[in-house]
């Protein structure tokens, strides 16, 4: 049995960070100057701390595709605990995102987009041209009708029936929008801005209905799916991209409940997700020179071996109660043979397996493969579960003590 490496050990085979602030997209960087001085910066985008809120990602995305540079500041949600002070200051609501941009202070994210349109220019066709704004108004029949299916409790099965065939309709228009050209965008030459609009709920859609309703998102929708294999085919998008596992967690308390078909394909796919493993294509479809697995797994060890005092204080075992079975994880993780951890730490183990949030503190095939290590390891001591993951909030996942300060 392979004994668990030491933290020394363990360190011999992380990877140097990456450059956050003129590398590719990633959610830990404060600052993204592409290339440019630092007296570049004109934009300061205020977004959550998880890397959850869909409006933050529209923006987010939409300065990396531009490679507009500029500095990050991040507030949290309520549901996943107290708004910062500084921010209220700021911005009464408590709302995200905002940008201050040239020392104005914006928010509402279709009003930032514009203004940064005004700004820089568009990204493709412009998000008030007659085509952008039928695109627009499309995404957002699409959110209505995925939030009827979703967050309706106690839909009988004709009802849920019903809001299946709503949803598929629509899905079916978009589809028909990203079949007017070759190219698999909504517009020839994409990804452009009204893409970038679709991106951040179809990616919560792919998710959920898959955990919730059992329905495949991408393999009901072909052109859906061209579409998200041209956008995982850029690093820009999958510095943004999260997993199943973090989307269906990290919905209920935003969206007031999520609630389950209850059929046996939506318990099926359910169980998959929550055990870690990812749902294969239906998940991500990387190309293949990005889903490099050994790669992917020394990136899980130095993400987890940086934040990895505060990691083990932090957890509910106990710094000297979890200190082996993590690095038996991180042993089976590196070495692919399955590490035995102390008895009884199986609970703690799959706790951990379930507060992994994608980008926040990974990249998706990352934690991928770092949840399969977790339970690979927890499943060699038993079948216990860590505390259920809240669906009212989740101040189970408080990232402060991770964070750096703002530069
Ligand atoms: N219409 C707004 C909606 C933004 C929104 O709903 N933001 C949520 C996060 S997804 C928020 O800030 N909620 C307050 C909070 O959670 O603290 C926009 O497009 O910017």
């Amino acid at each position: 049995m392979t004994q668990a490496l030491s933290w020394e050990q363990l360190a011999e085979h992380a990877v140097p960070e990456l450059d956050r602030v003129n590398g590719p997209a990633n959610a830990q960087a404060n600052l993204r100057l592409f290339g440019q001085p630092e007296s570049a910066v004109r934009v300061t985008l205020y977004r959550d701390l998880h890397a959850w809120c869909p409006y933050c990602q529209k923006i987010w995305l939409w300065l990396e595709f531009k490679r507009i540079p500029y500095r990050i500041r991040k507030v949290t949600m309520r549901c996943y605990g107290a708004k910062e002070p500084w921010y209220l200051a700021q911005v009464p609501s408590g709302m995200l995102p905002a940008v201050e941009l040239d020392g104005e202070l914006i928010t509402e994210s279709d009003v930032i987009l514009l203004a940064l349109e005004r700004r820089f220019g568009p990204l493709g066709m412009p998000l008030e041209s007659a085509p952008a704004m039928e695109h627009r108004q499309l995404e957002r029949l699409l959110f209505r009708a995925w939030c009827l299916w979703l967050c309706s409790p106690g839909l009988n099965r004709r009802q849920q029936g019903q809001a299946r065939e709503q949803f598929r309709s629509i899905a079916q228009r978009f589809e028909r929008a990203l079949s007017q050209s070759d190219s698999p965008w909504l517009e020839p030459t994409g990804p452009s801005g009204v893409d970038l609009v679709f991106v951040p709920y179809v990616e919560r859609m792919n998710a959920s209905l898959a955990y919730y309703k059992g329905y495949r998102l991408r393999q009901e929708h072909p052109a859906i799916d061209r579409w998200f294999r041209a956008l995982e085919a850029l690093e820009t998008y999958r510095g943004t991209q999260s997993d199943f596992h973090t989307h269906v967690h990290d919905l209920p308390p935003q969206m007031g409940g999520c609630w389950s078909d209850d059929t046996p394909m939506a318990t099926s796919l359910a169980e998959q997700i929550d055990l870690g493993v990812g749902l294969l294509d239906d998940e991500a479809h990387w190309p293949e020179s990005a889903r490099d697995d050994a790669l992917m797994r020394r990136i899980a060890l130095s993400r987890v071996l940086k934040h990895r005092i505060k990691l083990l204080a932090n957890h509910p075992s106990g710094a000297s109660e979890i200190d082996q079975p993590i690095r038996a994880a991180l042993t089976t993780l590196i070495t692919q043979h399955i590490c035995l951890p102390s008895p009884g730490s199986a609970a703690g183990l799959r706790y951990l397996r379930d507060r992994i949030s994608s980008p926040r503190d990974m990249p998706l095939m990352a934690a991928r493969v770092f949840r399969q290590a977790l339970e690979a390891t927890a499943h060699a001591d038993g079948p216990a579960q860590g505390a259920p993951i809240p669906v009212n909030h989740r101040f189970d996942q408080d990232p402060r003590p991770f964070q750096s300060l703002p530069t």
